[in-house]
């Protein structure tokens, strides 16, 4: 009887481990499926990256460069009300031109390196030994960017003026800042006769998301 018993208990601890085995070798080769992408699982990895990359990257250039033209405008706006508010407080003509150097005016194109604003004291259009330079502004645009002041009659000109009273009569004109998307994304400042600053919209009806200078023309870039 007893051997019986132990010949029964033998066999069932052998069906045991046998069982306990091959519940093993199952998640075993559950383990080795789920321990790494099939080549199909990869390629579409791959191709939806791919997407996000041809998708993404251009969204993520167009609101860097939209960020950069906004930013240097709202510099520039800032700089020129503060270049009338001197001129008032001074009550002596200032002028705003652009400079290479940060010292002097230059007379080739040079807004995108920077300008300064001093006190043209004796109101002769040139930076004089002694005259004070109150302000200097050092911009760092990649070259295919573009800035540029027309004057009211739309030719290119190297600064502005203030007078004591703080308007822009005889040079006032417009600014417009392009990149290598053109006209579609300029944007503009224009500055008025009496010396504030807006920026420029496009005017046109039906819109053609160009914005217009002064006058009603569109924006055009180099
Ligand atoms: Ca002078
Ligand atoms: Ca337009």
């Amino acid at each position: 009887m007893w051997g019986i018993v132990n010949i029964n208990v033998q066999l069932a601890g052998q069906k045991s481990r046998r069982r306990g085995l091959g519940l093993g070798g199952r998640q075993r080769r559950m383990r080795q499926r789920s321990a790494g992408f099939t080549i199909v699982e990869l390629m579409v990895v791959l191709g939806i990256f791919g997407v996000l990359l041809v998708v993404g990257v251009p969204g993520f250039q167009n609101t860097l460069k939209n960020n950069r033209m906004a930013s240097e405008m709202s510099s520039l706006r800032s700089s020129l009300g503060n270049a009338r508010s001197e001129a008032m407080a001074r009550r002596m003509p200032v002028r705003l031109c652009e400079s290479a150097n940060g010292t002097a005016c230059s007379t080739s194109d040079a807004w995108t390196s920077g300008y300064i604003a001093y006190a043209d004291e004796d109101d002769d259009n040139v930076l004089d030994a002694g005259e004070d330079v109150f302000m200097v502004q050092r911009i760092d645009l990649p070259d295919d960017v573009s800035l540029v002041f027309r004057n009211a009659s739309n030719a290119v000109t190297r600064s502005t003026r203030f007078s004591s009273r703080g308007d822009s009569l005889g040079d006032f004109g417009h600014f417009v800042i392009c990149d290598d998307r053109g006209e579609t994304q300029a944007r503009g400042l224009a500055l008025t006769a009496a010396g504030s600053a807006r920026s420029l919209i496009d005017e046109d009806d039906p819109e053609d998301d160009i914005v217009n200078i002064p006058g009603g023309d569109d924006v055009s870039c180099p």
